[in-house]
């Protein structure tokens, strides 16, 4: 297979997506958490962190318990890796997360090549970058702030919670946020808004939000999205409006995947990735 042939990768990435004993018999959702967790630890003021070098290749960030469950989602990707070791952990790992959504009925996010791994652990960045879902729209913002998005973006990317499910021994949250995980919808932020929502202790003792039939959760963060004055009428726009949210979703999660690739005038990612070590 020829060096560079991305749909050749796209393919083996969409073959390796239906996993019949893995939870609603889908990789996908865990190939997007994925996708994120590589990007989130971007911090805009230093320029470390985010998906380049893919540093959670390292057992620092691995272990960080915010990434707990991502070997799942890293084991998935080993064939593909294997089959095609010309593409580097970094984008194989971010367009894993595209093809996913794609996979699942979402909108095609932009995605470039050229992410380099060839860092070693003084690169991977502190534990504790990614967000604390018991926190509120406080915890939130100055998280997706320190990752330059706005306040339309964080409610954007936010309606990915309407794929896949908390897990009690990963996170110590417990089930899916919609009843159909695996589809890429704006059913989310329609149940955000329509259900009524408990607050209880879940059976590890963690508290979350459950509707009536306990079927459904939603985390804290979720529930701070329709509490705070600012971003619950991107909520209700995303509810009314499917196209808009599958157009800012989109672009607002092709920005995720760009953060930290430092990229020099024909677009290729440059090897200073980190520009401050650590
Ligand atoms: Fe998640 N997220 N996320 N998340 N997330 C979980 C699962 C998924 C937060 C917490 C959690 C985003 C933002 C935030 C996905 C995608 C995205 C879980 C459950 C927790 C606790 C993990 C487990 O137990 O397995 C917090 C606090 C966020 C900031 C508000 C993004 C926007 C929604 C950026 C995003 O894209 C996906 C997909 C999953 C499902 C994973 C699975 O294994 O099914």
């Amino acid at each position: 297979m020829a060096a560079g042939d991305y749909n050749a990768v796209r393919n083996a990435i969409r073959k390796i997506i239906p996993q019949a004993s893995y939870d609603d018999g889908s990789a996908g959702p865990v190939l997007v958490r994925l996708a994120w967790h590589a990007s989130g630890t971007y911090d805009k003021k230093s320029g470390t962190g985010g998906s380049n070098g893919a540093t959670m290749r390292f057992k620092l960030e691995a272990e960080d318990e915010a990434n707990n469950g991502l070997e799942y989602a890293r084991k998935f990707l080993d064939p593909v890796k294997k089959q095609f070791p010309w593409i580097s952990y970094s984008d194989l790992w971010t367009l894993a997360g595209v093809v996913a959504i794609e996979y699942m009925g979402g909108p095609d996010v932009d995605w470039k090549p050229g992410r380099v791994d060839d860092v070693d652990e003084q690169y991977v960045p502190p534990n504790g970058r990614l967000p604390d879902a018991t926190k509120g729209e406080d915890h939130i913002r100055s998280v997706f702030y320190r990752l330059g998005f706005n306040d339309q973006e964080i409610v954007a990317l936010s309606g990915a919670h309407n794929l896949g499910r908390c897990h009690g021994e990963r996170s110590g949250f417990e089930g899916p946020w919609v009843p159909m995980p695996t589809r890429f919808s704006n059913t989310y932020f329609k149940l955000l808004l329509r259900s009524q929502w408990h607050r209880r202790k879940n059976s590890v003792g963690v508290e979350q939000y459950n509707d009536e039939d306990n079927e459904l959760m939603m985390l804290p963060t979720d529930m701070a999205l329709v509490k705070d004055p600012k971003f619950k009428p991107w909520v209700e726009k995303y509810a009314n409006d499917k196209d808009a949210f599958y157009k800012d979703f989109a672009a607002a999660f092709g920005k995720l995947l760009e953060l930290g690739v430092v990229r020099g005038p024909e677009g290729k990612a440059m090897r200073q990735y980190a520009r401050a070590k650590l």
